[in-house]
């Protein structure tokens, strides 16, 4: 795990609480912050004790995305393919591969590679005063981490391309409506919605929680056919878990499971 205080990380619950903390520069990303959260979800995927993760930010932000303090054209021009294949990209990667909830609470505004990276979440929650932006029109940027892919599936084309076209602010109730995050909360019930959603999902049947996340994503580039297939396989797969058998035996003996994650 990454000794760097740029991430605050908390296992409680079965719930690894990875906190964006960089404040002052709204939680954008550099180097460290992006080695550090990495560390975080790898840490995510091994520990058999983190049943689900709930990334948020420090502040009055969620993030700024990119770092441009780093960027600075005035001392060279940065190769953006690599940057994007060093830190963003393997991101991306983690979030979607882990099996296992990942939620998000978006607690301020959330830019660039900030918002694409809150809707890779499984379930984003925002502060009702929150709002996202597609930054990067107004640097001469596309939009990275997911975005151009995440976005017309989740809001459709015209909406897509104009909220990366204009780079115009979104704010939460809006983004819940369009159906690009779960839900807009009270600002200050957003940790405790947050926080007890993360730890009601790590206490659940995580195995089958991340089998489900696996199927829901792979409909994305599947055909009905190979769905079916898949839908086949992992109830094949989630048939012989321990938390099957504890789930239905509970509902027989008319008492409430205890999920073991397996
Ligand atoms: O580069 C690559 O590797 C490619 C990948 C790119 C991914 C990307 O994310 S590109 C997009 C980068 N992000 C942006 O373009 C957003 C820049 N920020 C803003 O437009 C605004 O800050 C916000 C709309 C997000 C928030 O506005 P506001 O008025 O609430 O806050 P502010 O006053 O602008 O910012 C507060 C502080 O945070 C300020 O510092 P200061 O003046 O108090 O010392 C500001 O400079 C700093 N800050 C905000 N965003 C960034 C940042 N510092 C560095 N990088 C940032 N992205």
């Amino acid at each position: 795990m990454s000794e760097s205080d740029t991430i605050l990380s908390a296992l409680a619950d079965g719930v690894l609480s990875l906190t964006l903390n960089r404040p002052d520069k709204l939680n954008s990303f550099n180097e460290e912050m992006h080695l550090a959260l990495r560390a975080g979800f790898e840490r995510a995927h091994k520990d058999a004790n983190v049943r689900a993760v709930l990334l948020t930010g420090a502040g009055r932000g969620f993030s700024a995305g990119q770092d441009l303090g780093d960027r600075d054209p005035r001392k060279g021009t940065p190769d953006l393919g690599h940057t994007i294949e060093t830190f963003y990209n393997p991101l991306l990667r983690l979030i979607r591969s882990l099996e296992k909830p990942v939620i998000c609470a978006v607690n301020g505004v959330a830019a660039g590679a900030g918002a694409n990276i809150a809707f890779a979440c499984d379930i984003t929650l925002a502060a009702r005063s929150a709002r996202f932006i597609q930054a990067f029109a107004k640097i001469g940027l596309v939009p990275d981490s997911g975005g151009t892919w995440n976005l017309p599936r989740l809001v459709g084309e015209a909406r897509a391309k104009a909220l990366a076209l204009t780079a115009e602010p979104l704010d939460a109730e809006t983004a819940a409506s369009w159906g690009l995050i779960w839900r807009a909360v009270d600002d200050d019930k957003l940790m405790e919605e947050a926080t007890a959603l993360a730890a009601r999902l790590a206490a659940g049947p995580t195995k089958g929680l991340g089998l489900t996340k696996r199927a829901i994503q792979a409909a994305a580039t599947n055909s009905l056919d190979e769905q079916l297939d898949l839908e086949r396989d992992l109830q094949r797969e989630a048939g012989h878990s321990v938390d099957y058998a504890e789930g239905v035996t509970a509902f027989l003996e008319k008492r409430k499971p205890e999920f073991k994650g397996r």
